[in-house]
């Protein structure tokens, strides 16, 4: 039988060894979830690192992990800590992220670590041929894998491979700096279907495809020898139901069930019932815009003096990458302007931002999304942003003002939200005005009509969508090829 294989980075399974022995636990992040209708029983699996370097992983236990990843339909690729550090830290995280992201300045062009980035591909390529039939479909994910498609088209000529990038495809004045933009290009063209977020990047990718390489572009497919690849964009959505369901179900619980943050979160809006929580949760990483946002907030208080007191600023980051210099100076960074801001504006009974630097299970997020009047999301570049379809999942009563970065991607589909400048503090101060006295039949109105959308296109949509038009793209390109 005809089986998919799905190929990202990192498994969907984390990996627990504790007094030699191992356990895999099932990751619970949107990728994982989005896939759930694909990778499902015998006929899929999912190809990926798992996390630990071949250093980390005592050899006895290797039959051992292999067993309990296969249990989850999942098949590891093994990298050492040379590898990880050149193709994830180095090339991935150092070249592409910051490039693509716009971040220009930031993008390190080295050799050394292009050429373990082209070393480990072929490791994940290899890894797809020694599984894959023929009649497989193969789906690749995200800017760590680009020349893993034409890696495997070069040894199965027919094989159906999809390619997703989650992160923005630059415009074609940005990509054309990269030393190896040309490789790159055609190591994405080695797939049928190559899909985006959005639009833009879709259009993008397709200008530097015209321009780079030359090829003959029809509206979004391009010919290639004797194939026709396809571009279009999946703009991803989230796991709807979950999120709302457990916004319901927080709303039922009662003292004893709740968790101690939202008996905290509870404390301080009944001392001050008129006081607003703004949210921001996102990885710690400069795409995101925090340090701005920081400095926004200082701003918003300058300029609206009277909600000093009345406004809260809470900032969930998850700890990320932490092994590249960009990421530690920006956790300084962060550190310092909160200590200042605090430092500065802080009353007895008043802190202005809570800042928690880690990852919060499940629950606490939702905690966080329900108990939050406004969530302020000001990204300076991002593929989509998941938190801002979160955020709008788990509001039961409609209420609630979402303020979002019109460099997000998802800015695309939530033009009912107050859509910002990250850059513009004066704009941002406004919406963050507008939004505290925002009138509740307002904010219904657009609610309503933002989780209708997301409701309709969740995860599941995105993948099943996706899948379908590879699968139709495959009988166009035979139909192209047998002419
Ligand atoms: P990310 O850059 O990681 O993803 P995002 O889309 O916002 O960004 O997803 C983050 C996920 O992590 C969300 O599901 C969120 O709930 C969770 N999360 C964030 N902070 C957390 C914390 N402190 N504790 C627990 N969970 C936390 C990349 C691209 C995005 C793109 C996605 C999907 O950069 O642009 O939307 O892939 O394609």
């Amino acid at each position: 039988m005809a089986k998919t294989i799905i190929i990202s980075n990192r498994l969907p399974v984390q990996l627990q060894i504790s007094n030699g022995d191992i356990s895999a636990v099932p990751s619970v992040g949107g990728l994982a979830t989005g896939m759930k209708s694909v990778h499902s029983g015998g006929d899929s699996l999912w190809i990926g690192w798992s996390g630990l370097t071949d250093e980390e992983i005592p050899e006895e236990l290797i039959p051992k992990i292999d067993s309990a990843l296969a249990e989850h339909g999942s098949s590891k690729v093994n990298l050492t800590e040379k590898e990880v550090d050149g193709f994830y830290y180095g090339f991935s995280n150092r070249t592409v992220w910051p490039l693509f992201h716009y971040f220009l300045e930031y993008s390190e062009f080295e050799l050394d670590s292009w050429e373990i980035y082209k070393a480990v591909n072929q490791k994940f390529a290899d890894a797809i041929l020694a599984k894959a039939d023929n009649e497989d479909t193969i789906w690749i994910h995200d800017y760590q894998l680009m020349l893993v498609p034409q890696m495997v088209r070069a040894e199965r000529p027919d094989i159906s491979i999809g390619f997703f990038l989650h992160i923005p495809f630059p415009s074609y004045e940005i990509f054309r700096t990269l030393p190896w933009r040309r490789e790159v290009l055609q190591g994405l063209l080695g797939s049928d279907l190559i899909g985006f977020h959005t639009y833009d990047y879709e259009r993008h990718f397709l200008s530097s495809v015209r321009r780079l390489l030359g090829l003959e572009v029809s509206f979004n497919d391009i010919y290639l020898d004797d194939r026709v690849i396809k571009v279009d964009s999946f703009p991803m959505g989230i796991d709807y139901k979950k999120f709302s369901d457990a916004a319901k179900e927080h709303s039922q619980r009662t003292e004893d069930e709740k968790s101690e943050l939202q008996k905290r979160l509870d404390t301080h809006k009944k001392s001050a019932p008129d006081a607003k929580f703004f949210l921001s949760i996102d990885r710690l990483d400069y795409t995101k815009g925090i340090a701005k946002r920081l400095n926004a907030f200082e701003y918003f208080l300058k300029k609206y003096p009277q909600y000093k007191e009345k406004v809260r600023l809470i900032i969930l980051a998850v700890p990320s990458r932490s092994n590249v210099p960009q990421y530690q100076l920006l956790k300084r960074e962060v550190d310092e302007l909160v200590g200042r801001i605090n430092g500065e504006l802080s009353t007895v009974s008043w802190t202005p931002i809570w800042y928690f630097y880690r990852s919060m299970p499940f629950d606490n997020l939702i905690d966080l999304y329900t108990s939050s009047d406004i969530a302020w999301l000001t990204p300076i570049r991002d593929g989509m942003n998941l938190v801002a379809k979160e955020y709008i999942a788990t509001r039961t009563d409609k209420t609630g003002v979402l303020i979002l970065s019109e460099m997000a991607g998802s800015a695309n589909e939530m033009n009912e939200s107050l859509l910002i400048n990250p850059n513009n503090f004066e704009q941002i101060a406004d919406s963050l005005f507008e939004a505290i006295n925002m009138p509740e039949e307002e904010q219904i109105s657009r609610n309503t009509l933002l989780q209708k959308r997301l409701e309709r296109y969740n995860v599941e949509k995105w993948a099943n969508d996706f899948m379908n038009s590879l699968v139709n793209q495959k009988e166009k390109d035979q139909t192209y090829r047998s002419r």
